[in-house]
């Protein structure tokens, strides 16, 4: 049996999430979120570019169940590389509860992917950040694009703001809808209304793309610190997010992106950020759109009322 080390500094998830003040609406998805092995029965992938803090199912269910959400995403995290066994493992204990994004080489046969399907797969992730992977060729994320399309999938896109100028075109032929992790990493000191910021939107606007308003965490510079009321914090995201929300409300979903890897500063109290979401979503419309019925059209669309 393998045992692994957590990489230097890292920091294990929050230990005891408050309760949110927030009430999550009935059916609530949680649409981005990981599981870290544990390494002993799943182990890390010998190409990862960090090893985590083990980070099981029975954790994740249990943060579920304590914020009020019902479902869960749980997205391929790049510690595994493609070997998707353990997500896979996780979204069958959900029963039915969880889908699955998976992480798929080229070479990947169209028996895996039906087998994938059958267990909940419901699209592949490509990531385009250096210091997670490293870069895979459009040729091949091409080949890999076309052979899941056919199985109504999405694929998952996960980069750095100033990287969408190079990567639009490429992600403009791809064949199936988008979905933008945290929302494209704005840097929020910049204004909302600045070239990098307007280019996620345009882009969002002219595709058939969907954003994530996950990660304030991870995307604040003002920090956890509340400004003005216990349940303000990460102020500084909150304007671009609310903009993503008010201009794609039906394009919109919201995630832990728990146990929220490679933060360095500080690791989120995961009830501080469901007590975000009433300020990027200001009501119970917008809120029902972001948390239950955008995440049930793309992912159980069978059961979206
Ligand atoms: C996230 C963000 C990160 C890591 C990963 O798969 C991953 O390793 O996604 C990150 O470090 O920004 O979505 O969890």
């Amino acid at each position: 049996m393998t045992t692994f080390t957590k990489s230097e500094g890292w920091l294990d998830w929050y230990p005891n999430p408050s309760k949110p003040r927030f009430t999550l609406p009935a059916g609530a998805v949680d649409a981005h979120c990981h599981v870290f092995g544990p390494g002993a029965e799943f182990p890390y992938a010998p190409e990862r570019k960090y090893t985590p803090c083990d980070a099981g199912k029975n954790q994740l269910f249990a943060l579920r169940d304590h914020l009020g959400l019902e479902r869960n995403v749980i997205v391929q995290a790049t510690c595994h590389g493609a070997d998707n066994r353990a997500m896979v493992d996780a979204v069958g204990a959900a029963q039915g509860r969880a889908r699955g994004i998976a992480t798929v080489r080229p070479d990947v046969t169209d028996a895996e992917l039906r087998e994938l399907d059958r267990a909940g797969v419901r699209g592949v992730r490509f990531n385009f950040l250096k210091r997670l992977v490293d870069a895979a060729p459009k040729d091949d994320l091409a080949v890999i694009a076309a052979k899941i399309a056919p199985l109504g999938w999405h694929i998952v896109i996960y980069f750095e703001a100033a990287d969408l100028a190079e990567l639009e075109d490429f992600f403009a032929t791809l064949p199936t809808p988008l979905v933008v992790d945290h929302m494209g990493r704005p840097d929020v000191t910049q204004p909302l209304d600045g070239p990098e910021f307007s280019r996620l939107l345009r882009f969002t606007d002219r595709n058939d793309v969907w954003v994530k308003v996950s990660c304030p965490e991870r995307l604040s510079v003002t920090g956890p610190a509340a400004l003005d009321g216990e349940t303000r914090a990460y102020t500084d995201v909150v304007p671009f997010a609310r903009r993503v929300v008010e201009e794609f409300p039906d394009r919109v979903l919201w995630g832990t992106d728990w146990p929220h890897p490679n933060l360095t500063d500080h690791m989120p109290d995961d009830g501080l950020l469901v007590d975000h979401i009433p300020h990027i979503a200001p009501t119970t419309e917008l809120q029902h759109k972001l948390l239950v019925a955008n995440p049930m059209r793309l992912y159980w669309p069978d059961e979206a009322s």
